[in-house]
């Protein structure tokens, strides 16, 4: 069962022809991709919930399809308005500015150390926005779409203020939940229409009702227009889908959009001075506003083309789902579709800890800044994406199990593979990769392995299955590590050994570009070590299944990629966490 490639050429300049992206229409047209993730609240840190339902996703696959050359603008900013911001500033003694300018630094500085890789990240409160967001208000009027009332609004005698949102805490009407915010409930993710024993959440006492004048935007405008595009995009998760046609099936409400506040953006009439746009109102306009600011950047001119042309993905957590399936495409329907509606809505659960909902205030809670100060970024990164699963579903963080991911699947499968076919060639080769002799069947099919598992793993990530395709990698490594074992490369020096370490290190180049969109900082440590002069972030998925490492080829200094996680490190923030059942 000898033979041998007539030229090992066959491996390495052939276009694979089993790999094509084709299975989407954007790829095919290579159409640019937007990615957003949804804006985290200027007033607080982020937290391993945030990177777990949102930014992680988003991030690896955004690395993905920029390894695979597509044209890809990831776009994100601080939420820098709405009343729990302004209350945390006033206790702080700070301008909400000052406030949110902190923290939107702070969330900046956060996400670069976990390796979220933003094209740009800006702040709801830019001029851009404020001017956008006016624009769209303006034109969304002169199509019928805002009208004015008075509203009975709550006001705290006490206080002498207006309580909007955040300002008046009581019980939901719809699934009596206690402690809820009057403009949402954490619990059933629904908007309260009018929110039951409502108390000022300043002082804690009834506030009293008086007369405001409000814009609202007609939502109910949209029901069938909703239903439509809901019901034909085939991209939108199915469950999703359906709760989001019963809700649009029991009646849709319209939206105040108006609060009576100093900070947020004006609205642009002479008669609505004191009073600002709802968050919610302003912030999602900000995906586009952020995008457009950022292709007048990049090549000086207005994003709106280039928007519309491409395939839109807003990667959100599914508290946010109402926001995002009704009242955002909403909106750019009722501007005549000026920017287009997504083509994506990747919706996650959330992430428990210790299968108890996350919470700052009972100190039940990781923040990711002390986390990355403990352990490696990128040990976080691979266990997250191998527990996030592409749906609404929790998943779970328990030290234990990130204990032992790290050690046995991140290590001792994958860094294990690598470092002993680093090591081998540079003991007993000098580091020079020798010349492949026969090819076994069973060299045969690591050389199959490696040709099939760009294709394997980026179908993959192509649905922002990152689970799935880390297990499709981690099994590819633990073929390798069985393989380099039954060969046993040590015994001789022959054209086997060599046949197997030619393979092994091809292997192993396949693993630092299959890793890149998981791991980034270990993968360019792996291809350093392989002695090669770009980045792996400048290489190409689809040449991964090329066996383009020849011989001859000297490898470069090595040392193991990885440290194992001690118990004691892992008991330690078991402890400093309290209480696990
Ligand atoms: N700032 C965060 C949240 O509710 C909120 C998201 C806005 S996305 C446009 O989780
Ligand atoms: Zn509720």
């Amino acid at each position: 069962m000898l033979s041998k490639p007539n030229s090992n050429n066959f491996y390495t300049n052939n276009k694979l022809s089993s790999y094509s992206l084709n299975s989407k229409e954007e790829l095919e047209a290579n159409k640019p991709i937007v990615i957003t993730t949804a804006l985290p609240y200027a007033n607080g840190e982020i937290h391993l919930g945030h990177i777990s339902s949102t930014y992680l996703p988003a991030d690896i696959f955004t690395r993905f399809l920029r390894i695979s050359k597509m044209k890809v603008f990831h776009v994100g900013a601080s939420d820098d308005f709405g009343t729990p911001i302004l209350i945390k500033a006033e206790k702080e003694n700070k301008t909400p500015k000052e406030f949110v300018d902190y923290w939107n630094r702070r969330d900046l500085e956060d996400f670069n150390a976990i390796g979220i890789s933003f094209d740009k990240f800006y702040k709801t409160s830019s001029i851009e926005n404020q001017k956008f967001v006016q624009y769209i208000f303006n034109k969304l009027r002169s199509n019928g779409h805002i009208y004015e009332k008075e509203v009975i609004q709550f006001y705290c005698d006490f206080d002498n203020k207006f309580l909007p949102d955040r300002y008046v805490i009581g019980i939901c009407p719809y699934c009596r939940s206690k402690d809820q915010y009057s403009d949402l409930c954490e619990k059933c993710g629904r908007v309260p229409e009018e929110i039951l024993e409502p108390k000022c959440g300043i002082c804690g006492q009834s506030p009293i009702k008086k007369t405001s004048k409000h814009y609202f935007f007609k939502l109910s405008n949209f029901s069938f227009e909703l239903k439509e595009w809901l019901t034909r995009n085939k991209n939108l998760q199915e469950d999703i889908k359906n709760y989001v046609l019963h809700w649009i099936g029991e009646g849709l409400e319209d939206w105040d959009i108006t609060r009576d506040l100093d900070w947020g953006i004006k609205i642009p009439l002479e008669d609505a001075k004191g009073k600002v746009f709802y968050g919610w109102f302003d912030n999602h306009l900000c995906y586009i506003s952020t995008f457009n600011a950022l292709i007048k950047e990049r090549i000086g001119r207005h994003g709106k083309d280039i928007w519309n042309t491409s395939s839109i993905y807003h990667f959100i957590g599914k508290d946010i789902i109402y926001h995002h399936f009704l009242f955002l495409p909403a909106i750019r329907m009722g501007i005549n579709r000026e920017y287009k509606l997504p083509d994506y809505i990747p919706v996650r659960g959330h992430l428990m800890l210790h299968n108890k909902k996350i919470s700052k205030s009972r100190n039940w809670y990781i923040g990711l800044k002390e986390f990355i100060s403990l352990f490696k970024p990128d040990f976080l990164r691979f266990y997250i994406a191998l527990i996030s699963t592409s749906s609404q579903d929790d998943i779970n963080f328990d030290w234990d199990i990130f204990y032992s991911t790290i050690n046995n699947e991140l290590i001792d499968n994958i860094g294990n593979f690598i470092n002993r076919t680093l090591s081998f060639i540079k003991k007993n080769y000098d580091g020079i990769v020798p010349e492949p002799g026969v090819y076994y069947e069973e060299d045969k099919n690591g050389i199959k392995a490696i040709m099939n598992i760009a294709k394997d793993t980026g179908e993959f990530l192509h649905k922002t299955e990152t689970d799935k395709a880390l297990k499709t990698i981690l099994k590819f490594s633990n073929f390798f590590n069985q393989y380099f074992q039954r060969k046993e490369p040590w015994c001789n020096k022959d054209s086997t050994a060599h046949t197997t370490l030619y393979i092994s290190i091809n292997a192993v180049r396949a693993l630092a570009i299959l890793l890149s969109p998981f791991i980034p900082k270990s993968a360019e440590i792996i291809w350093s070590q392989l002695n090669n002069n770009d980045k792996v972030h400048e290489e190409s998925w689809e040449g991964l299944s090329l066996l383009k490492i020849p011989p001859g080829h000297r490898i470069g200094n090595i040392s193991p990629i990885f440290k194992k996680i001690e118990r004691k490190e892992i008991e330690k923030e078991k402890i400093k966490l309290g209480s696990i059942d």
